[in-house]
């Protein structure tokens, strides 16, 4: 059994995200998503379309995620991974080098982002069709 474990804001989601969770869920055999709060988003300064029910709805309903819990802060993720028992974490190429102190717990992979697509951009571009 090899859990795989990513973490986000998954707003919007589109098919950079899906990209994303089909190549880690493929690198194990279970996949479970930290979703960033709301509270964590405004951490990130970031500010999601959605609530985190609504975001962790959509995720549940991707046949890639097997289970999702809150991401309330940056520190949290070497106690998910052993809480876990994580194998693997898995971030897009965005990230490369930033949870790099984690692989003394698990695997850390880093994966190429989807090109041309992100959240903020399908938001700018839904304004400019109003
Ligand atoms: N992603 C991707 N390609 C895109 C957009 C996003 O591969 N075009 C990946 C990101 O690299 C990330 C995941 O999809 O691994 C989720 O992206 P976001 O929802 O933007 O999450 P982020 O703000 O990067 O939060 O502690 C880690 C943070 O919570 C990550």
């Amino acid at each position: 059994m090899t859990i795989v474990l990513t973490y986000g804001t998954f707003d919007l989601l589109h098919i950079g995200h899906v990209n994303l969770l089909r190549r880690a869920r493929a690198l194990g055999s279970s996949l479970v998503v930290g979703l960033s709060s709301d509270s964590f988003n405004a951490i990130k300064d970031k500010r999601a379309t959605q609530s985190y029910s609504d975001r962790e709805a959509v995720l549940r309903a991707i046949r890639y995620v097997d289970d999702v819990f809150p991401e309330d802060s940056w520190e949290q993720k070497a106690g998910d991974i052993r809480r876990l028992g994580a194998d693997v974490l898995v971030m897009g190429s965005d990230w490369r080098g930033h949870f790099d102190e984690l692989s003394r717990y698990c695997q850390v992979r880093y994966l190429p982002r989807t090109e041309n697509i992100s959240s903020s951009a399908l938001k700018a571009s839904i304004r400019s069709m109003q």
